[in-house]
């Protein structure tokens, strides 16, 4: 069978997961966030990554369904984590792709998922990419916007890979940046986006932090939030809620 016909019964065959890897608070050193990272084990290929089968979702449309699972899945699993006293202020972050970021019924299906699990929207951010909102800024925005409305966050992700014009950055609407991890280590880009955020009035996230040494610029220059192996990998939900218990 091919991998669009494995892919299209996974959701079905409960063969998608999802992972959580915590962000945290470089002040105050709580976990103020966990990244929903989707997995994909297939009894007949084995773990396939996102970074393969994200793209033949896109490319087959299978990534509508797929996409809506994840938002239901990840509200479900924060509403979960958000009845403990520990997990009481850990906002889900969830990846959209371009395909579900511009389709209609995105926003309804958002507000089911919150409502379904009795989850705040301000609980709830959503992932999008540089590139996403930079092919058609005007409509990103707009998009961007209603999701703000809604009350969940925004945050706009792997920044710095992209292009950028900063005109639009600085109009958009949203919450964070979150700094792409094959930047993390270069100490003068680090300081100027840190410094860029904050004149435009964005938080910024550094991701794949591994070690100390990158910590400590980060923490030098006002990064807010990290994420990375030095913290945690991506886990599942119940290894997730001890992290949570055992580090608060
Ligand atoms: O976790 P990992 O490094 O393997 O993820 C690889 C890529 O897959 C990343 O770019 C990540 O943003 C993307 N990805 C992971 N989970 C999801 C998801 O639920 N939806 C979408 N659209 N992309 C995801
Ligand atoms: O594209 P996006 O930023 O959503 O993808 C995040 C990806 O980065 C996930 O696949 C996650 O597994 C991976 N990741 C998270 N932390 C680290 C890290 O410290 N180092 C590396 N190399 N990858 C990481
Ligand atoms: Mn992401
Ligand atoms: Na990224």
């Amino acid at each position: 069978m091919s991998t669009e016909v494995l892919l299209r019964h996974a959701i079905e065959a409960d063969e998608l997961v999802l992972h959580y890897q915590p962000q945290i608070d470089l002040r105050s050193g709580r976990i103020v966030g966990a990244e929903a990272l989707i997995r994909w084990e297939s009894p007949s290929l084995g773990r396939i990554s996102p970074a393969q089968f994200i793209p033949l979702a896109e490319e087959t449309g299978l990534i509508v369904p797929i996409g809506r699972w994840v938002i239901e899945r990840a509200c479900r699993d924060a509403a979960s984590w958000m009845r403990s006293t520990e997990g009481a202020h850990c906002v889900v972050a969830i990846n959209l792709s371009a395909r579900q970021f511009n389709e209609e019924a995105l926003m309804a299906g958002i507000t089911s998922a919150l409502s379904e699990n009795q989850l705040a929207a301000h609980h709830v951010e959503f992932e999008i990419t540089e590139s996403m909102v930079m092919q058609d800024p005007v409509s990103a925005s707009g998009i961007l916007k209603k999701l703000r409305d809604m009350g969940c966050k925004v945050a706009l992700d792997d920044f710095g890979t992209g292009y950028s014009s900063l005109a639009y950055l600085r109009t958009f609407p949203l919450d964070c940046l979150k700094i792409d991890r094959s930047l993390v280590t270069d100490v003068a880009i680090v300081c100027a986006v840190v410094q860029m955020a904050q004149a435009f009035g964005f938080k910024t996230l550094a991701e794949g932090v591994e070690d100390e040494a990158v910590l400590a610029v980060l923490q030098d220059v006002g990064c807010d939030i990290v994420q990375g192996y030095y913290y945690a990998r991506p886990m599942p939900l119940e290894e997730f809620k001890s992290y949570l218990r055992s580090h608060s």
